[in-house]
């Protein structure tokens, strides 16, 4: 697999200065879409409501029971489950905030040429399936294996790299179960729908989304740490497109608000009347629970703490978070940013990097207050 090595691919494209978003970048944003932000008030995100990312083909599923899930590699015991056999397992539900890596990328100056996401790469669901320590503990994973591949049945080529979708995981967060990595079947219930990974997916709570392979067919324990485009080349952090970079991992914190108000169609800036309005939105972070959250209602001047839900035990998904603002008449930009207890909170100036990943730099909202006050 793979017609050309990953170290000969071609860096990717930062748009020139004034570059306006290309027909490539158009057609991968119709493709992939987003979440309504209007959306963000569902503690679990309705069918469709999710946001949505693939790189290459959905994989057309048609009889989902002929696919087959093998467990290889460096394994005593390999295996091969159908959906059904996974269902014979012990079940487990886990709700979990996925986001995009790449969310926030097209805010970057210069713009990394790419899925163009402003900040509504994200959604919340209740994934059902089967922890991948059972798989593994069942398949007997030999002492020397140190990463864990999964494979997803689409095929592409990315920069001029032939490729299957692989990510690896280190054994440690494979095996582990804080968080449990599921090989997920079931979305909110119900099976998952064909953009989501018909018939199986895996759901690895806390990490950005390129690591919650799709249409998995494949797991191989290896020896060796995992070097394929996904990993080695794509989701690195770097400035200099010759630069080793570090691994894109934990999902960084992030809080957006339920915009107030009504749009205006074109340019999405929002209206409301003077006087209360309750803002309200979620806020996340996968590498520790959400400590604060702190609104600024004069474009980041000052801020002021937030009202933050608990997370109703799910430690892995959004949570609520609201503050009484009273409007008067006039522009203002609203913003809002989160805390974690790792001490990560969000930045207020873009952290650059060339894939356009992890920018969890505060939204800003404006908003045009019409009327007189009361
Ligand atoms: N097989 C496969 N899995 C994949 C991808 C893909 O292109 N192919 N995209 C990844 C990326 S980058 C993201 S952000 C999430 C998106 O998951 P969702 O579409 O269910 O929201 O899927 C991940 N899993
Ligand atoms: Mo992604």
């Amino acid at each position: 697999m793979g017609r050309r090595t990953a170290d000969v691919s071609t860096p990717a494209r930062l748009a020139a200065p004034g570059e306006g978003l290309g027909q490539d970048e158009l057609a991968l944003a119709a493709r992939n879409h987003g979440l309504p932000l209007e959306a963000l008030r569902y503690d679990v995100t309705p069918p469709g409501l999710h946001y949505v990312l693939t790189h290459y083909d959905i994989p057309y599923v048609p009889d989902t029971t002929a696919w087959s899930l093998t467990v290889g590699g460096r394994v005593r015991r390999p295996l091969n489950l159908s959906p059904a056999r996974l269902r014979a397992y012990p079940a487990v539900t886990t709700r979990v905030t996925l986001e995009c890596a790449g969310n926030g990328r097209a805010l970057l100056t210069p713009r990394p040429v790419s899925q163009p996401w402003l900040v509504e790469a994200v959604g919340t669901a209740e994934w059902t399936g089967v922890p991948l320590r059972l798989l593994l503990r069942e398949a007997g994973v030999e002492p020397d294996a140190v990463d864990v591949v999964f494979t997803g049945a689409d095929h592409g080529v990315e920069r001029g790299v032939e490729q299957d979708y692989q990510r690896g995981l280190p054994l440690g967060v494979a095996t582990g179960d804080d968080p449990g990595v599921l090989v997920a079947y079931a979305m909110n219930g119900a099976p998952l729908p064909p953009q989501h990974g018909s018939p199986l997916r895996l759901v690895v709570p806390g990490w950005y989304g390129m690591a919650q392979v799709k249409w998995l067919r494949d797991i191989t324990v290896l020896a060796t740490p995992f070097t394929g485009f996904q990993q080695s080349v794509a989701y690195r952090i770097r400035r200099e497109p010759g630069e080793a970079g570090e691994p894109v991992t934990l999902v960084a914190p992030r809080a957006l608000l339920i915009p107030p108000g009504f749009p205006d169609f074109m340019s999405r800036s929002r209206v409301v009347a003077p006087g209360t309005v309750t803002l309200e939105g979620r806020a996340w972070s996968g590498h520790a629970p959400v400590t604060a959250v702190e609104v600024s209602t004069d474009d980041g001047t000052t801020w002021r703490p937030a009202d933050l839900e608990p997370d109703h035990g799910h430690r892995w998904a959004w949570r609520r978070w609201s503050s009484v603002w009273t409007a008067a008449p006039g522009d203002h930009v609203l913003s809002v940013r989160a805390h974690d207890g790792s001490g990560r909170t969000q930045p207020t100036e873009q952290p650059w990097n060339r894939g356009g990943f992890a920018n969890n730099l505060v939204q800003r909202v404006p908003v045009f207050c019409a009327g007189r006050a009361q």
